[in-house]
């Protein structure tokens, strides 16, 4: 689809949660979106008020009886959300008002729309590009501080024009190429190669940085994974409770209790956490456990903080067992949690946490008790804070899947251009790889597209977005 082809069909949804509320949206959106919701509306007419108006008035239901009162809200194209003409009608909330609603705008003329066509009328029109559109959908399903200030930087524009900048310093070198290609043979003083690869090495940052900021943003919109391994009995369900304030997970001093992961979200300071409570690691015979075991593994595996347990009153097995534990995934964060530091003498404790930090210097050792909500806190701002080092000065992440690759794709190709730079290839080479760093920024904000992207992106909205 190209930007600024404009529809000649005019859509209607409610767009509010689906179910009962207090008051229900319903949208309507295209060139006769006053012409229609006019034919069936009591108060001022829609198609003379002024744009950004609300106005208090009856609506009619399919057989031209009163639907409800109701409040619409007129904003003229081009200054709407779609760029259309498009009225927002505020009934109450029943769920026979929305239905019977939506059935009269049908009758009336309106087609109603695909998931997501609101956003994508929106991008066709030219008024939001394609990362600013996604940023809706991720917008409405931010669930945190962080994850709503990842959406908000895509969808007011920050992030396309941190991109548009680079698209530009890219468009630029290749012209000092192509400048040294048509002149090569005269007498003109141009960039040097070096310079040029100056350019290109500082571009290879940005986008190596902005591709790697996906790891942490994608865990930031998702819920950040956090597992809880360990032995059997170290206290894993007890911390998971102790989290939730909340008896989540099973806990008994059975050894085995747990054999299945219990996942559960919890907003800590500005992120989601997902909290992985998982099976106690040990030999067993029995088939579910064992099944259960290997969840953990793979719970660990995809963990971005690991929080290993001990139990302080007996030990050993468990750091027998750490070495091997921690090397299912050397990417994550590692909290080592020696527990039940209430039934074992303080001494014994520090000297427990001056061995294993001497061990493995690169976790973070704390003492806690799950039962007296000892250090729980302490456990928590340890999490926030081994995030907040991660996304230090990186206001802009990525959060989406389509993007990381396509920065991905450009950070390989601004390899080849400082590759070629540096070998001092010809310049058609180097101006092709450019190009080619160039064409996959290019589909992240939309100026390139394809009708396949398009659609996939935006049935994955629901219908009203
Ligand atoms: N004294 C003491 N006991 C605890 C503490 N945390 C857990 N427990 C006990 O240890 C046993 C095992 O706890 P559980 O959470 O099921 O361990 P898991 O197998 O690692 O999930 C239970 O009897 C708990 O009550 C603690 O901080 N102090
Ligand atoms: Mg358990």
């Amino acid at each position: 689809m190209e930007p600024n082809s404009m529809n000649n069909d005019t859509i209607c949804a409610i767009s509010t949660p689906a179910g009962v509320g207090g008051i229900a949206v319903a949208r309507v959106s295209g060139p006769d979106a006053f012409r229609i919701v006019d034919s069936l509306w009591h108060g001022k007419s829609l198609s003379n008020a002024a744009s950004h108006t609300a106005h208090l008035g009856t609506i009619d239901d399919t057989r031209g009886n009163m639907l409800d009162q109701a409040v619409t809200t007129v904003f003229k194209a081009p200054n709407s959300f779609t760029g259309e003409n498009v009225v927002e009608i505020s009934v109450h909330g029943s769920r026979w008002i929305q239905r019977e609603l939506i059935a009269t705008l049908c009758k009336a003329g309106c087609r109603l729309a695909e998931p997501g066509e609101y956003t994508r009328r929106a991008f066709a029109s030219g008024r939001l590009d394609l990362a600013e559109a996604e940023g809706v959908a991720d917008m409405i399903a931010a669930n945190s501080r962080a994850a709503h200030r990842a959406a908000s930087n895509q969808l007011r524009g920050h992030y396309s024009r941190y991109l548009a900048k680079m698209r530009q310093q890219l468009v630029d070198l290749a012209s000092l190429i192509e400048l040294e290609l048509d002149f090569g043979e005269e007498e003109v003083e141009f960039a040097s190669r070096q310079q040029l690869n100056d350019i290109a090495t500082s571009l290879h940052k940005s986008l190596t940085r902005l591709r790697d900021s996906y790891a942490s943003g994608a865990a930031i919109k998702q819920g950040i994974p956090v597992a809880i391994i360990g032995p059997t009995n170290a206290g894993k369900s007890s911390l998971l409770n102790a989290l939730t304030h909340d008896d989540r997970a099973i806990v008994s001093d059975i050894h085995g209790t747990t054999r299945d992961v219990v996942d559960d979200l919890i907003e800590i300071g500005d992120y989601q956490f997902r909290f992985q409570d998982t099976a106690g690691l040990r030999e067993t015979h029995d088939t579910i456990e064992q099944i259960g075991i290997e969840r953990s593994i793979n719970a660990a595996r995809k963990a971005r903080i690991l929080i290993y347990m001990v139990d302080s009153s007996s030990p050993d097995k468990a750091i027998e067992n750490i070495d091997q534990t921690l090397s299912l995934n050397p990417e994550a964060h590692i909290i080592i949690a020696l527990n039940k530091a209430d039934i074992v003498t303080p001494q014994l404790t520090a000297q427990l946490t001056d061995n294993i930090e001497r061990q493995y210097p690169e976790a973070i050792v704390l003492t806690i008790s799950t039962k007296q909500q000892q250090s729980i806190d302490q456990l928590s701002d340890t999490l926030t804070r081994l995030i907040d080092s991660e996304s230090q000065d990186n206001d802009l992440i990525v959060t989406n899947a389509r993007h990381a690759q396509a920065l991905d794709q450009a950070a390989q190709a601004i390899e080849r251009v400082k590759a070629g730079l540096r070998d001092n290839i010809s310049g058609d080479f180097i101006a092709h790889d450019i190009r080619e760093t160039i064409h996959p920024l290019a589909t992240i904000t939309g100026q390139i597209t394809t009708d396949d992207l398009l659609a996939t992106i935006f049935t994955r909205f629901c219908i009203g977005k």
